[in-house]
């Protein structure tokens, strides 16, 4: 329960989102006076008691919109828990010049990691296995053979810190990669496509890697989906919005693409239900930082950028 002010706390007032591990909540508690976002019934009646509220703390898919921003005068930061930041209405932060700050670098590896992981299972197909197993079928016979993912050639969709450390991982797999990125990256042992379609008309699979947003929405297309082919695969560990995943659907239920490996959907947690009748993919509920190492560094770097803050030091990872 948050103290009434005029209590005499000299806490600075911040407003959560949404709820984090026990490690991080209670240094925060003994740092701020936390209004619990998630908790609150009543959420106008919670904004009315937020008029003293000098942070945000979120999610990048959470965010914080125009009509939150616009109801809490005295807010100075947002800072979000993740590496995504497409929640903020950055119309509404840069109005009022307030930053922005994300947790980069220390969940890369972990994303990355899932990307080949869904990458291998997809084509190897590990969940299907691990079903026929345990159901007793592998004494009634063999299970299909699968698709070899080593050397294949793989596609990846912006070529940033997940994208690159997903390339490292995969040409250790002897993977040849291609990418396609706002940026040409010169320098790399990488083929640069000059589009999302001809990445996936020249790739076996595509990760995508890039940042959600209003710049990606629907980048990899209708066209680039059907341009992967019906031996081709798809893995997102970036955001459901980068898909159009009514085109995703129809490819995966008509075998125009062989299958897909997905962190990610639209309107997470409430996905589409199409989604549990195919049986060409492997579905995670938003899980590529979700190890307790790299969850304890998000936690720390968004309570180190919130420290910085109020103590007037430079932010550490300040994105806009
Ligand atoms: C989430 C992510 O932030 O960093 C991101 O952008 O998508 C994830 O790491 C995490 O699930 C917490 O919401």
């Amino acid at each position: 329960m948050t103290q009434p002010s005029g209590t005499g706390d000299m806490r600075p007032e911040i407003l959560m989102m949404n709820a984090l591990p026990q490690w991080d909540m209670e240094p925060l508690e003994a740092a701020y006076r936390i209004h619990r976002y998630w908790e609150a019934a009543d959420k106008q009646a919670l904004l009315a008691r937020c008029q003293n509220v000098r942070a945000i703390l979120t999610t990048g898919h959470i965010g914080a919109d125009a009509a939150l921003i616009a109801g809490l005068p005295a807010l100075e930061i947002v800072a979000c828990f993740g590496v995504g930041v497409d929640g903020v209405d950055f119309e509404a932060t840069r109005a009022r010049g307030l930053p922005v700050t994300n947790t980069p670098d220390v969940l890369t590896d972990d994303v990355a990691d899932l990307a080949m992981a869904l990458a291998l299972a997809v084509t190897r197909r590990l969940p299907q296995a691990d079903s026929f197993v345990r159901a007793g079928k592998w004494k009634s016979g063999g299970m299909p053979l699968a698709r070899r993912f080593f050397g294949c050639k793989l596609g990846i969709l912006g070529l940033g810190r997940i994208g690159l450390a997903t390339a490292e991982r995969a040409r250790g797999f002897g993977c040849e990669i291609g990418y396609f990125n706002r940026t040409a990256k010169p320098g790399l042992p990488y083929q640069a496509f000059e589009s999302v379609q001809a990445l996936a008309g020249w790739a076996d699979m595509v990760i995508v890697t890039l940042a959600g947003g209003a710049g990606t929405r629907a980048i990899m297309d209708r066209a680039a989906i059907q341009a992967l082919g019906p031996e081709g695969y798809l893995v997102n560990v970036s955001r459901g919005s980068t898909v159009d995943e009514d085109a995703l659907i129809e490819a995966l239920q008509t075998g125009a693409i062989a299958g897909a490996g997905l962190d990610v959907f639209l309107n997470e947690p409430d996905i589409d239900p199409r989604f549990a009748g195919l049986a060409n993919t492997v579905l995670m509920p938003h899980l590529g930082s979700a190890t307790t190492a790299t969850r304890r560094a998000m936690g720390q770097l968004v309570r180190d950028n919130l420290a910085a803050h109020f103590a007037g030091r430079p932010l550490l990872t300040q994105v806009d």
